[in-house]
């Protein structure tokens, strides 16, 4: 396959190396940043079936790309299909019925892979500019168009809590024994250095049940007494909790979950209103009856 691009085993050293770079070198340089419709996904919708979310990569400060690779992956249990480049719906090329992509007219070649029987790998983009070989970059035409765009199935027996969508950066050695990095990205001659030159941006899902802060799948006085100690840490004390700091206090890894399960009243934080409720939802429940989040707000 004559496009397909090797990176040597020093070359992925060096992007070895860049991943160190604080954060703050990633300020506006070009990022493939992974987003969707919907990244809250309740148990109750899930009662009804799979949900789908329609996810789509963006490229955000674009700076040139002349060639790249990306593979998209998804935490168990998200399963990520029907991938395609975003399409112009009113434009067709003209010697085939296919439309046009939106964000890049031209291409030299572009292709999406739901699955690859020789490496056994899903969702591989490999998108080559119009005139890559010699060194041109490509001109986008719509440059608020998403890039790419798939599906995000999260699966009806999904259990609470976040799961990542990415682009992943693994490093492995291929069938002619050489290191390859799943992303490689050039602009004309220049491989660009991931987290330097090119930045990538995951997608949280999160699955909760409202109320269950723990994330444990039930709603109990430990989800009122969480988000109270929340409540009290980062609004009453004025805390700015560290991410393992906010496990724990959480009672679970998963503090995106855990703040949307929290946050009762939806406007945005958890506070003393929504560990009452939270408390009031268990001991009525406790008392057999059928308690619905609603009506508290009534
Ligand atoms: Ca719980
Ligand atoms: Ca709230």
């Amino acid at each position: 396959m004559k496009l397909f691009k090797l990176i040597s085993a020093s070359a992925a050293a060096v992007l070895c190396a860049s991943s160190m770079l604080s954060a703050s070198a990633a300020d506006n340089i070009m990022t493939f940043r992974i987003d969707a419709d919907e990244t809250y996904v309740s148990l109750g919708q899930l009662e009804e079936g799979d949900a789908i979310l329609k996810g789509a990569v963006y490229i955000d400060n674009y700076s040139g790309l002349s060639s790249l690779r990306l593979i998209f992956k998804g935490d168990e249990p998200l399963a990520i299909e029907n991938g395609d480049f975003t399409r112009n719906p009113d434009k067709k090329e003209p010697k085939s019925d296919e439309l046009v992509h939106k964000m890049f007219e031209k291409h030299d070649q572009a292709e999406y892979m739901q699955y690859s029987e020789i490496t056994g790998e899903s969702n591989v983009v490999l998108w080559y500019a119009d005139g890559y070989v010699e060194d041109a970059v490509g001109k986008q035409t719509d440059p608020d168009s998403s890039f790419v765009n798939f599906d995000v199935r999260v699966p009806k027996d999904a259990a609470p809590g976040d799961y990542k969508c990415y682009i992943s950066t693994e490093i492995k050695k291929n069938i002619a024994d050489q290191l390859e990095e799943d992303f490689f990205a050039y602009a004309g001659p220049k491989q660009l250095v991931l987290d330097t030159d090119v930045a990538l941006t995951p997608m949280t899902v999160s699955v909760y049940l409202r109320g269950d802060v723990t994330c444990d799948g039930k709603v109990d006085v430990k989800d009122a007494q969480n988000a109270l100690k929340l409540y009290t840490n980062e609004q009453v004390a004025g805390l700015v909790l560290t991410e393992d700091e906010l496990k724990e206090t959480l009672g679970t890894d998963h503090i995106r979950a855990a703040r949307r399960a929290g946050d009762i009243a939806g406007d945005g934080k958890v506070d003393v209103s929504d560990a009452q409720s939270i408390l009031r939802y268990y001991t009525e429940t406790f008392a057999g009856l059928s308690p619905q989040w609603e009506d508290y707000f009534k």
